[in-house]
This record gives structure tokens, C-alpha cells and sequence, in this order.
């Protein structure tokens, strides 16, 4: 909401086509009625679109996660920056250009009002998502693989903005995990401190975004979208400090990519990142990148299923959530 009346905000003038603040986040017609009258809605991130998965695939991609959405019978909410205006909910041209367009940047959260002021376009991430997400009233959010704490986080301090804006969102979020070319284990630590709730779905241990473990425990399991909705409901009559739900789904076993395949590969594209000295907002997708070409595609395929897996997820936990208000 604005935090100041109109005639305070000379820079934020009211712009003809939508009649709407200019630098206020663009909801699509169809969302807004979803969120003010129902079907649920669930957000989806650009992020994957753009920087984590190859072209043109990624377009397939991108409509076939809005078609999972509705196909369970919610409404998708595709989240990006453009032109800069922030907009919940894409069109086919919008989704398009996120996919299609190399020149469109990675946004975190904190890039969001400077990619406003400067009217630039780019992808967002699970911190930028999550809060548009959240800022427009959308509970359930879903994606491939958190960011967290890099491997390397005691040489360079990379962590990933994800971790601490949902430490102050509430916001369900379903993944498979966190990516695993992170600590798993650092980033399971500063989830703890930064009190997001995790809880596994149909699993005692923690995904392992490629792999269907990480091998590390998670403390609760949830066995259905309903009770994943009695957690939330519960979070919420508790109140407090805002904090999302981390919703941890693993991709099915025959799905994941061969665990031995994954440590070796990884390892090459680790030593592969430093030798070629990649750092800040470049890491994550060259890593991505690096795995699906050692693996001959085979990380991509298991990063497709866990994403469809978590969309699926994440459509089930919103319409479970509309029933049970
Ligand atoms: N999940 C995927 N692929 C991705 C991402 C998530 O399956 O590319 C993106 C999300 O947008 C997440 C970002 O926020 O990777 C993390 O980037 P960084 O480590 O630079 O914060
Ligand atoms: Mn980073």
C-alpha cells in the first residue's frame, strides 16, 4: 500500500492506461478478481524463466507451470519487472518477453525500486517474488530451488537474499529445497535462526533440489495439502513477526538425477565457477548452466520435474486453503 497520499509523491503520478501510481506493482485482471472474489492464486517466479533455464525451452516451460496452476483450479501469477512497472499475473507477450529476451535482468528483492526508477525490465527472483507476492495478498508461492548460503559463503559471504526476505514475509513457499550446489547444511542453519518454518512433505528429510534428499533430517512432516494448511492456519491465529512457511517436496526418486552423476558434476562446475572467477548474481545461473551441460541435460530434466511437482504442490495447498476459510 502507499505509504504516502498522492500529493506527497510528486515522482509517482497516476498513469493514464491504468490509472494506477506508476511505481504501484500492475496486478492482471484475472488476479485481481481471483484475489478479490477467488479462485486461489498462486505466484510463480521469472527468475527460472529467464536465467535458469535454457531458450526457447524456457517459454514451454513457463506456460506449461501456469497451465499446472490451472489445471488444479487456480489462477497463476507470474511475477516480473517491465518496462518498469512490477506486475503480478503475465500475459502471453509479457511471459514472452521474460523468456525471449536476453537483455532482461535478475532482480532481487532489494533491485526492485531501483529497476522502477530506471524503467528496466528483469526476471525476479524468490526474495523479489516472494514480496510482490505477499504485497498483493498471494499466500502460496511455489518454485524450483531456494537460494541460500553458498559453499564457499567463508571466503565470500554469498548468500542468497531469499533467505532473510522470507524471513520477514509471510508467504508459503513450496520447493524442492534449497539449490544443491549450496550448503545445505548452513543454509537448514540460518533458516533456523532466521526462524522460517520448514516442514518435508511426505518426507523426515530435507530435498535435495536435483536429488530427492539431501540427506539432512527436516523436524516436521506434513502428509497432505490439508494438514500443509493447518500449519499455515496456525502460524497465522498464532500472529508475531512475519516469517514465511518453507513447504519442502522432493522430486520423486525415479525423477532425480543420479546421485553419484550429481556430486561428480558438481564438483567440475564448482572448480569450473572459480577458475573463471563468477561471482554475485552470476553464480547461481552459471552453476545451473554448467550442471545441464555436464549431465547432458539430465539436471534439467530432473530441475523441470521438481519444479512441475512443486507448482502442482503449491495449486493443491491454495485450493485446500480456499475450502478450508
Ligand atoms: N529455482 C530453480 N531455478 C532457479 C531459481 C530457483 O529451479 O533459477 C532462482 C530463484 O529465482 C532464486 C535464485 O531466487 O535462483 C537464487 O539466486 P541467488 O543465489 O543469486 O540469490
Ligand atoms: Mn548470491
Amino acid at each position: 500500500m502507499p505509504q504516502n497520499p498522492p500529493d506527497q509523491r510528486p515522482a509517482d503520478t497516476k498513469t493514464p492506461e491504468t490509472n494506477a501510481y506508476a511505481y504501484e506493482p500492475v496486478l492482471s485482471a484475472e488476479v485481481r478478481a481471483a484475489l478479490s472474489a477467488g479462485p486461489p492464486v498462486v505466484a510463480l517466479e521469472s527468475t527460472i524463466i529467464a536465467h535458469g533455464l535454457p531458450r526457447p525451452r524456457n517459454l514451454s516451460v513457463a506456460r506449461e507451470l501456469e497451465g499446472i496452476v490451472r489445471s488444479a483450479g487456480a489462477v497463476p501469477a507470474t511475477v516480473a519487472v517491465l518496462d518498469g512497472r512490477a506486475h503480478v499475473g503475465l500475459d502471453e507477450d509479457q511471459l514472452e518477453r521474460i523468456a525471449g529476451d536476453p537483455s532482461v535482468r535478475k532482480l532481487g528483492h532489494r533491485d526492485l525500486a531501483p529497476a522502477l526508477a530506471a524503467g528496466a525490465s528483469g526476471a525476479t527472483t524468490v526474495s523479489a517474488t516472494a514480496f510482490l507476492a505477499a504485497r498483493a495478498g498471494i499466500g502460496v508461492f511455489a518454485t524450483g530451488g531456494l537460494g541460500g548460503v553458498h559453499r564457499e559463503w567463508s571466503e565470500n559471504q554469498d548468500e542468497s537474499a531469499d533467505l532473510r526476505l522470507l524471513a520477514r514475509t509471510g508467504i508459503t513457499v513450496v520447493c524442492a529445497g534449497v539449490k544443491s550446489i549450496l550448503d545445505v547444511p548452513a543454509t537448514l542453519q540460518r533458516l533456523e535462526t532466521l526462524g522460517v518454518g520448514v516442514v518435508g512433505y511426505g518426507t523426515g528429510h530435507f530435498p535435495g533440489f536435483y536429488l530427492s534428499s539431501s540427506g539432512e533430517p527436516v523436524d516436521w512432516t506434513v502428509h497432505s495439502p490439508e494438514e500443509a494448511v493447518e500449519v499455515i492456519r496456525a502460524k497465522e491465529a498464532l500472529g508475531g513477526p512475519a516469517a514465511a512457511l518453507i513447504v519442502a517436496n522432493p522430486v520423486a526418486e525415479q525423477d532425480q538425477l543420479d546421485p553419484a552423476l550429481h556430486d561428480r558434476v558438481l564438483a567440475e562446475a564448482l572448480d569450473a565457477c572459480r577458475e573463471r572467477g563468477i561471482s554475485g548474481q552470476g553464480v547461481t545461473p552459471f552453476l545451473l548452466d554448467q550442471l545441464m551441460r555436464r549431465t547432458g541435460g539430465a539436471s534439467l530434466e530432473a530441475n523441470l520435474a521438481a519444479v512441475r511437482g512443486n507448482v502442482a504442490l503449491a495449486a493443491r495447498i491454495a485450493v485446500a486453503a480456499a475450502v478450508a476459510r
